[in-house]
């Protein structure tokens, strides 16, 4: 088959963030725009000669000629193998699980996650490596420095790869494996939790609505729950994947996922409610009547997960993002194990779970996973704690009770200030900074500050050093506040506020949570003088 090497130059802007490279759909459908980061890509791993990759993505408009796109082109740069999700889907666990399981070399995960999709929405592409995790910074950066040298990039010429049928072709010297996305992950579940334990909760008339938001865990969660573990048919409801998502916003929070929110607040409420993203890595939990933040789902997650047959051994450690409550580290100081705290995103998760160093990691955006991949994981949330309610026989609501009387309440919210103007958000991060090193002994707006620093990250396995982190303020008291600028935006940018206050011990769990926050969100935005420097008089979004 014939290999076309086509000259080009550099794009600007290829730069990955938090989770790969994102931008507006029709940005990668510029031509030349996709191809460029495709060939940076092989091109900063040492090319494709010889390599099996697995390529997916979560149904987003654009997925699957982007898919035929980076097929031609892996095919050209010597891949030898690549594997495929039928109708080119594949959740971001269930191809990090495929990468591990085939030890593929990598592979393309084609997704902007919780945003909007379509032609005018967001559209993305993330490279991870053998692990089955998301490209560390380190090889990031040698991608981007790849994209602003790029000279030519190659693709063979051939027909289109038919996804929707099952089973193996070729494509030049490439064989494609169009591969059912669901099989193996389901396989995985099985193999980490007591699904007989499960599916007597829900023959005993447990109730529960998934909602998969039009977004890649339709099809996951209707074979897991519904077909294997005898959920009633209905449970999992906007469970076709829809190229727009039906026009939503496939973000599982309270304001995105508000019909389940208002359902599971209803007298109608199910005994559980969950929702999962655009590409089926972060999860929601709502018990009836309660809303379980990410921080305090992670924290009751790591205290419980010994119910579960795979982690019945305990767990080494835990690991949370710095912007994270610290529920988790009291179960970690509790049970004696080690507490990790990374930058946001989980590519830093990845060393310390391959060195075995922890075994559940988690963040405040709703991601929690453990060491069966090297992506959070949504489904697999869900699934242990169907496994913990299984066993404890409780509900979601006396499990957080419980939790909050043992170990006191990390009240938790996040404050996104979305689409604002570049400049103003790196003003106000700036002179915040420059703030910081006289921060401490300061009394803002009545509450005393006991440190202030910017996060850097020390990856504790490969000695690699992560400056400029988020920047970080400790009150008297047990108060937190967290700046930091968003890393997978397309427009502008978003300053997120991450408010936290610790009840104590044997303090208040029962407040409102806004009203419980209210001392250390008047202090950050006095000290940080927010509403001003960008001028907002109110968030976008409170999480
Ligand atoms: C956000 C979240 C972060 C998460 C990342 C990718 O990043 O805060 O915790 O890992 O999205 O998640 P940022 O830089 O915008 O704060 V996903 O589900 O969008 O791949
Ligand atoms: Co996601």
């Amino acid at each position: 088959m014939k290999i076309n090497t086509i000259a080009c130059s550099p794009i600007d802007g290829q730069e990955p963030g938090t989770s790969g490279l994102r931008k507006k759909t029709r940005v990668f459908m510029a031509p030349g725009y996709l191809e460029n980061f495709i060939q940076a890509t092989f091109d900063a791993i040492g090319g494709g000669q010889g390599k099996t990759i697995v390529i997916g993505g979560d149904g987003r408009f654009f997925n699957t000629q982007a898919i035929q796109t980076i097929l031609k082109m892996a095919a050209a740069n010597g891949v030898t193998k690549a594997i495929v999700g039928e109708d080119g889907l594949l959740s971001t666990p269930a191809a990090s699980h495929l990468i591990r399981l085939n030890a593929a070399d990598g592979g393309f995960i084609l997704s902007a996650s919780h945003n909007p999709g379509g032609i005018d929405e967001d559209f993305g592409v993330k490279f991870n490596g053998q692990n089955g995790g998301p490209a560390p910074e380190g090889l990031t950066a040698k991608i981007y420095a790849a994209t602003q040298t790029i000279t030519q990039y190659q693709t063979v010429e051939g027909n289109d790869i038919d996804l929707s049928a099952l089973g193996t072709s070729a494509l030049g010297n490439m064989s494609v494996d169009v591969v059912d996305p669901v099989a193996s992950y389901a396989t995985l579940m099985q193999e980490l939790f007591d699904f007989d334990a499960i599916r007597a909760l829900f023959a005993s008339g447990f109730t529960m609505c998934f909602d998969a938001m039009h977004a890649v865990t339709g099809p996951y969660a209707k074979t897991i729950l519904e077909d294997t573990l005898g959920a009633a048919a209905g449970t999992v409801v906007n469970g076709t994947p829809l190229e727009d998502f039906g026009k939503g916003h496939p973000d599982p929070n309270p304001i995105w996922a508000k019909t389940l929110m208002d359902l599971m607040m209803s007298d109608a409420a199910p005994d559980m409610g969950a929702a999962s993203d655009g590409d089926g890595d972060r999860n929601m939990i709502v018990g009836r009547g309660i809303y379980v933040t990410p921080s305090d789902s992670l924290a009751i997650l790591a205290a419980n997960a010994h119910l579960a047959p795979a982690y019945a051994q305990g767990l080494v450690g835990i690991a949370r993002s710095m912007p994270t409550s610290a529920a988790s580290d009291r179960v970690a100081q509790k049970r004696g194990i080690a507490l990790f705290e990374t930058p946001t995103g989980w590519k830093f998760f990845g060393n310390l779970l391959d060195a075995g160093k922890v075994t559940i990691c988690g963040e405040e955006s709703a991601g929690t996973g453990s060491d069966h991949v090297r992506e959070k994981d949504g489904l697999w949330a869900v699934l242990l704690w169907l496994n913990i309610l299984a066993v404890r026989k409780q509900s979601v609501a006396e499990i957080v009770h419980d939790h909050w009387a043992t170990y006191g309440r990390d009240y938790y919210a996040r404050c996104d200030y979305e689409a604002i103007e570049t400049q103003k958000a790196n003003a106000l991060m700036a002179a915040l900074r420059a703030k910081l090193p006289d921060l401490a002994g300061q009394t803002v707006a009545g509450l005393e500050i006991s440190g202030a620093d910017e996060f850097s990250y020390d990856d504790p396995v490969d000695g690699s050093v992560s400056k400029n982190q988020g920047l970080r303020i400790t009150f008297k008291g047990g108060g937190r506040a967290v700046f930091r600028l968003s890393g997978t935006g397309t427009q502008g940018a978003t300053l997120r506020l991450y408010l936290e206050q610790y009840s104590g011990q044997t303090g208040t769990v029962t407040r409102e949570t806004l009203a419980a926050l209210q001392p250390v969100r008047d202090a950050a935005l006095a000290v940080s003088n927010l509403q001003t420097m960008i001028n907002r008089n109110a968030p976008d979004v409170i999480t």
